[in-house]
């Protein structure tokens, strides 16, 4: 006895990893093995998903209305008058903003901060360029996160 067409197309849990056949060009198929060599992946699989994670949250960021979540990393002489004044001032202000911030002493003069922040994409950024702004951060880089989808 055969079985019910249903059963066979059953739906897929979240947590199920389906195995698909996906058509590449050689030449993008050639630069897709290189990046999975350079970057130490285990397989293509790994490096697939990882793109497509990646687009993922470059697609919520550019959608725009989605609470996101961001990284800071900025680097400043804390002998800058007023500075860390003004970085606590901020991140006090939006403190609805800030998950939590990591502080490290580089060097005699120089500090490093991470900055956790969450909201819509925007708020963010608007953030980020207030702090990277400020007189005597040298270094500001926003990473993009966010949470994935079954993830
Ligand atoms: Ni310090």
């Amino acid at each position: 006895m055969s079985r019910p067409a249903r059963e066979s197309k059953r739906r897929p849990s979240a947590d199920e990893t389906i195995r698909f056949t996906v058509s590449l060009p050689a030449s993008l198929l050639a630069e897709l093995d290189r990046r999975l060599v350079d970057r130490g992946y285990a397989s293509r699989s790994e490096l697939v998903r990882d793109l497509i994670r990646e687009k993922m949250i470059e697609d919520r960021w550019a959608e725009g209305r989605r609470r996101v979540h961001g990284v800071l990393t900025i680097c400043y002489d804390h002998h800058q008058r007023e500075l860390a004044d003004r970085l606590i001032e901020i991140q006090h202000a939006e403190h609805t903003h800030v998950l939590c911030a990591t502080h490290g002493h580089l060097d005699h003069h120089n500090c490093l901060e991470t900055i956790v922040l969450c909201g819509r994409p925007a708020e963010i950024e608007s953030i980020a360029l207030r702090i990277a702004g400020l007189k005597g951060v040298q270094f500001a880089r926003l990473t993009r996160a966010g949470a994935l989808p079954g993830e």
